[in-house]
């Protein structure tokens, strides 16, 4: 399976300063050379940038140190240190910088957009040569480098939807995903097929598209870490809509809708108030009668019986996305 991380810790180290230089400018008939040590150059920053090329955090070493390079020395006849290198991390859209002393949320890298700075570069020190005056024509002393900055990140992907697929495991939401977009996602005979989320995009024919998230299937007491947990939630928590997806031939439709809709409650209570419907999946297998037994047990719902084997309602279910979203 690929590796899909969405969640990790990183330290950034900025580069320290390079030291200024000591030296005195000499030569055979200049008794009395002054003082030219140059001024070190300043430590690299660290820089993080969403690229749209990056879909997860798996690049990403845990724990690891990014390092900008520290600026150089001073050097004798007045030469200045080189600027250290800044360093440029590279995260998908939609990742949240999260300082993990402070725990606040530094940044939200929602777009590809210009890089945000996380660590600035140590100073350089200055040379001998700034340090001469009047009274002083012979300094013998330069400044260090300055520490460069340094911190603990976590960085937290949250998928950026439009929709989110949400239903019991083996309710479809794979296959779904994979007849109305682009996607590609495992689908399989047995709960938990999906591990890592899904996203897939639609077109539209006015050049936009909807972006749907498919996420592994909840269980009763996810909230509890029961089944896969709830952790993945974070990727449908900045959707526009919400698509519950329930098993036409279950049992009890109206209490796996109650236990999705309690678990994404636990989770994020304002995910509940997102604009959501049902679709009832497995169109093809239902009896004789079995629209109207599920739409008696779920009164007052929103509900469209869909097949993503012979496709029944799949032009629907765009539309319906589109009025969702509003
Ligand atoms: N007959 C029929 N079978 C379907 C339909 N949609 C999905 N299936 C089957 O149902 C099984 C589960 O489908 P998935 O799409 O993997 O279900 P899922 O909700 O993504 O499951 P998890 O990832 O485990 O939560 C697969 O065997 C699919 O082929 C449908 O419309 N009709
Ligand atoms: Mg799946």
């Amino acid at each position: 399976m690929a590796r899909f991380t969405d969640s990790i810790r990183i330290i950034v180290r900025a580069g320290k300063g390079g030291a200024g230089a000591v030296s005195f400018f000499r030569e055979k008939y200049l008794p009395k050379g002054g003082p030219d040590g140059g001024d070190g150059g300043k430590g690299g920053d660290v820089y993080i940038e969403a690229r749209n090329s990056y879909h997860n955090l798996s690049h990403f070493f845990r724990d690891r140190v990014y390092k900008a390079e520290n600026g150089r020395q001073g050097m004798g006849a007045n030469r200045n240190g080189r600027t250290g290198a800044d360093l440029v991390l590279r995260v998908p859209p939609g990742t949240e910088i999260i300082d993990e002393e402070t725990s606040e949320v530094l940044f939200d890298l929602t777009e590809e957009g210009e890089p945000v700075a996380v660590a600035l570069g140590g100073m350089g020190g200055k040379g001998n040569a700034f340090f001469k005056s009047s009274t002083n024509q012979t300094p013998r002393y330069a400044q260090p480098g300055m520490p460069g900055e340094e911190r603990a990140l976590c960085l937290n992907l949250k998928l950026i939807a439009d929709v989110g697929l949400v239903g019991l495991p083996n309710a479809g939401k794979s296959t779904l995903l994979s007849r109305l977009t682009n996607a590609k996602p495992k689908i399989a005979d047995y709960p938990f097929t999906t591990l890592i989320p899904n996203l897939g995009v639609i077109q539209r024919a006015d050049g936009s598209s909807i972006r749907i998230a498919d996420i592994p299937g909840i269980i009763e007491g996810a909230h509890r870490g029961l089944g896969l947990g709830l952790s993945f939630l974070r990727h449908i928590e900045r959707v526009r809509a919400i698509l519950f997806l329930v098993d036409i031939n279950d049992d009890d439709p109206a209490y796996a809708l109650r236990l999705l809709r309690s678990e994404l409650e636990t989770y994020n209570p304002a995910l509940t108030l997102r604009p959501s419907a049902v679709l009832l999946s497995k169109a093809d297998l239902g009896g004789e009668g079995v629209e109207v037994r599920v739409g008696s047990l779920l009164p007052g719902e929103r509900l469209m019986p869909i097949s993503s084997l012979t496709g029944l309602n799949l032009d629907r279910v765009v539309e319906l996305i589109e009025e969702l979203m509003g």
